[in-house]
Order: C-alpha cells, then structure tokens, then sequence
C-alpha cells in the first residue's frame, strides 16, 4: 500500500532501484497559450551545492554522469492522467558525493507566457519500486499556488546510510536559473 504524504512528512525509502513520477494538469485555456512543465533534479553533495554542472538533470541533459539518475524525456503538455514526465533511480551507483536529490517543478516560458502554478492542478509526486512496480509514497500538492512558477516537490536524502523521501512543496516566483543560483 503506497504512503500519501502530507506536506513536510517524511518516509524512507527501502528500494534502491525506484522511478519517480511526476504529474500535473494545466488549464491552457486561461493564457492561450501552450503549457509546458518540466521535471528537473538536482543532485546536490552535502554542502547542499550541485555535485558539478552536469548533476543538474532536466529536459537538456537527461543523464547523470553517473548513470544513477535518468530523466526519460521531456512531456509538452501534461495532458492525461498518470505520471507526466519521470526520472529513473539507482541508488546503487550514485556517486559517494550526492547526499541529496532535490525535485523541481517549472514552467516553461512562465513569464512570457503569463502562467503559474495558480492554472496548475492535480500536481502529484510519486516514487514506484523498479523492480515490482509497487507505489512506495505519493505525494499530492493540495496547496493552491498564485503566483508561484516554480515548485520543489520533494527531496531524497541521506541520513545515517538511509534514504528517505520529504514532501516540500514549496513554491517560489522564479525558474531553474533561479534554483541553479541557489545550487551552484
Ligand atoms: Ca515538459
Ligand atoms: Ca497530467
């Protein structure tokens, strides 16, 4: 039975092989335009900066040197139900550095397409065991965004040699530059 989280809950995880799946529906009715969010992680050492420029893994760099991190491909539009874009995990071959993995939510274009997380609904983080399929956590962001354009979702970090998943949903008005200026 997979575990729905409340914000700032926190659980571990016990599989070392696990996708994490992302989902979203937009209302592009409101702008005109189309609505493209994306699904970024960073892999962050315990210092809380990125590991290198190439631990940042999104939609223009799909894989982490690594290859314990692997975003599956870039989701245009968030239509249908179930996970809108994922990232694949495999603890067993993270560098010894990465103490944390942090995952974002942005909106592409969100300023020059006026658009926010306020038009965004159904947002969901789940984490899935590779090996059985089995939901492990879920998350549901029941929080009503306004003007935010950028989420964190969740992190996965290290305590004491175990994993474990915190639910963060924590907005901000801004975009992934903005997050790799925090990390960087
Ligand atoms: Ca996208
Ligand atoms: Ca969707």
């Amino acid at each position: 039975m997979a575990i729905n989280l409340q914000k700032g809950q926190r659980e571990n995880i016990n599989a070392p092989k696990f996708t994490i799946g992302l989902g979203w529906d937009t209302n592009s009715s409101t702008t005109g335009s189309a609505f493209d969010l994306d699904a970024s992680v960073f892999m962050l050492d315990q210092n809380k900066k990125l590991v290198s420029d190439e631990h940042l893994i999104f939609y223009n760099n799909l894989k982490s040197p690594d290859e314990s991190v692997e975003h599956t491909g870039d989701n245009l539009t968030g239509d249908g139900d179930g996970d809108d874009e994922q990232i694949k995990v495999d603890l067993t071959r993270a560098d010894a550095r990465v103490s944390e993995i942090c995952i974002v939510v942005t909106i592409h274009e969100a300023e020059a397409r006026r658009q926010n997380f306020g038009q965004v609904r159904n947002s969901f983080v789940r984490i899935f065991d590779a090996a059985t399929n089995e939901v492990i956590l879920k998350y549901e962001l029941e929080e009503d965004f306004s003007i935010e354009t950028a989420v964190e979702f969740g992190r996965i970090y290290k305590r004491e040699g175990q994993w474990k998943f915190e639910a963060v949903g924590m907005g901000m008005k801004g975009g992934l530059q903005d997050y790799l200026n925090k990390y960087q």
